[in-house]
């Protein structure tokens, strides 16, 4: 079964739901606007129970954490590793390992960085630590929801209802571009040598939202780090070839 509950860290009300029995616990963190609920039903569903307890987290301001209103002030990721820790910390896990989507990925890189000795092992997906100028072109075709696939965006306006969606979409895009006024469009790149976890990266081939190069360099600047590329994936690929995924990450994680 999959519970789910609210537990206050850090001054807010965060909603996770949680599975499984097993000693080795891992927090699933979703990407822009996700939730445990949108992003990682086939995880809670169909990974491994017996050898995990799992965790998925909505981020403060996404999903069932609301209110807070979500906001992207520039240490936002900074912000989200800091709750994402003391979330599993409330919930007594001593050492725990980290599954990132995209913006969840960044936050787990973050979190690993910074807490070395609460981090067992790592996997992150369709993230990225730097923002180039071709990332700034892509962010803005996102910005107007109404240009979204009616699959993806469906799902969120029933989360979110249309007005609260439209707009922490467009503030997540000035968000996440204040990066680019960085040097060399720094999100976390300073902060991946001080990973030392094993680290597992997996790319869609098809992503048409996060280029390669961005999870060649996580490769090139984490050192315990295995690179997978999973060529038919495009961004959702834990969600469209979920078997392969969950099997994957389950072999890296044991
Ligand atoms: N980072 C977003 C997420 O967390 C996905 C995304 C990437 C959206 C690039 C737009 O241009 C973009 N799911």
């Amino acid at each position: 079964s999959i519970t789910s509950a609210k537990i206050k860290v850090n001054g807010v009300h965060l909603h996770y739901q949680q599975t499984g029995q097993g000693d080795h616990a891992v927090l699933l963190l979703p990407g822009m606007l996700g939730s445990s609920q949108s992003d990682f039903g086939p995880q809670l569903k169909s990974m491994n129970k017996q050898l995990f307890t799992i965790v998925a987290w909505d981020p403060r301001g996404y999903g069932h954490s609301i209110p807070p209103v979500r906001d992207f002030p520039p240490d936002f990721f900074e912000r989200d590793a800091r709750d994402a820790v003391d979330l599993m910390q409330a919930l007594k896990f001593k050492k725990f390992s980290l599954l990132g989507w995209s913006d969840g990925g960044i936050t787990a890189l973050i979190a690993a960085a910074k807490h070395p000795a609460l981090i067992y092992k790592l996997v992150v997906w369709g993230a990225n630590a730097v923002v180039t100028q071709e990332d700034l072109k892509l962010y803005n075709a996102i910005r107007d929801v109404s240009k979204w696939s009616e699959k993806v965006r469906k799902p969120m306006e029933e989360m979110y209802g249309h007005e609260y969606f439209a707009k922490t979409c467009e503030a997540w895009v000035d968000g996440i571009s204040q990066f680019a006024d960085k040097a060399d469009g720094n999100i976390c790149q300073h902060l991946l040598p001080h990973i030392k976890c094993p680290t597992f990266i997996i790319h869609g081939g098809k992503d048409p939202l996060v280029p390669q190069l961005h999870a060649e360099y996580l490769h090139k600047h984490i050192k315990e780090s295995r690179l997978f590329l999973m060529p038919e994936g495009k961004h959702n690929l834990h969600l469209r070839f979920a078997e392969e995924f969950n099997k994957v990450v389950e072999n890296f994680l044991r």
